[in-house]
């Protein structure tokens, strides 16, 4: 990594997994349990508001009960420590990142600890159960939502995200499947750009062969022997 002056770090639910939190598209994983059009999709929440709120409040008890894992670990050692540029994104919506010690995290797919008002679009924090439907804090109606991106909806700042891919020199993903555009395009992107890219993943993800390296295993062990 010596003469690597920007990095790029994608992740996805692999690297979760060792803490407990489910996958979606393992077997047994969310998508197994729950209708991806009933809980993850904008018509969804309209159909039937109360499933998705419940779905969510769910996941965001669950997050009482796991720890960050050496995976998370590593990567804010990674970010103590080098010296050029490093963006991590990702696309997870726990917050282990942060409470593994990672200071600066881009949550492109939203996070389970905060709320979205549909009226203001103020997005604020959120620890309670959201089943109760509380009015926002700031306009006071009473149309919060899950601040997550679902299918058809934007994922945030992209624009950040699409200028560092052009610019960095390593694009490292890991532990998400390939499945889900945007970031499943984002190793075309830094590979137009010139950077090497890296997966690291349980299995191969669906655009494995994009990458110059695929490591496999457990993302607790391929993290950390990669960030040392
Ligand atoms: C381990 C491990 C261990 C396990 N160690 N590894 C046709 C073509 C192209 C695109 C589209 C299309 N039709 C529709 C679209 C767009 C659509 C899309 O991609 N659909 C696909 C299904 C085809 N995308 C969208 O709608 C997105 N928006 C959009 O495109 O806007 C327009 C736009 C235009 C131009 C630029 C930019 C945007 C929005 C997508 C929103 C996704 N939302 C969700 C829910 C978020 C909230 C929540 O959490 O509930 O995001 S869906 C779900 O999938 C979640 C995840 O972040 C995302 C990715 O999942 P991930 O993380 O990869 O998990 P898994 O389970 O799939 O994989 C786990 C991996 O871990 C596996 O590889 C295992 O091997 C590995 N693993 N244990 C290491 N111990």
């Amino acid at each position: 990594m010596a003469a690597t002056r920007s990095i790029v770090i994608l992740t996805g639910a692999g690297i979760s997994a060792e803490s407990g939190i489910d996958t979606f598209r393992s077997a047994g994983g969310l998508w197994e349990q729950h209708r991806v059009e009933d809980v993850a999709t904008p018509e969804g929440f309209a159909r039937n508001p109360n499933l998705v709120l419940n779905f969510y409040d769910m996941r965001r008890a669950a997050l009482a009960v796991v720890e960050p894992n050496p995976a998370h670990e590593a990567l804010a050692r990674l970010e103590r420590e080098f010296a050029g540029e490093l963006l991590l994104i990702t696309q997870n919506v726990d917050d282990l990142h942060e409470r593994g010690g990672s200071a600066r995290v881009l949550h492109m797919h939203g996070e389970l600890k905060s709320a979205l008002c549909q009226s203001c679009e103020t997005r604020s924090p959120w620890h309670g159960t959201m089943i109760e439907r509380p009015p926002c804090p700031v306009c006071r109606a009473p149309t919060l939502r899950p601040d997550v991106v679902w299918f058809g909806e934007m994922p945030y700042q992209m624009g950040r995200i699409y200028q560092a891919l052009e610019t960095c020199d390593l694009f490292v993903s890991i532990g998400t499947s390939g499945a889900v555009y945007p970031a499943a395009g984002f190793v075309q992107e830094a590979r137009a750009a010139g950077a090497r890219t890296l997966e690291l993943n349980l299995e191969p993800s669906e655009g494995s062969r994009m990458f110059h390296e695929t490591r496999l295993g457990p993302a607790s062990a391929l993290v950390p022997a990669w960030v040392a």
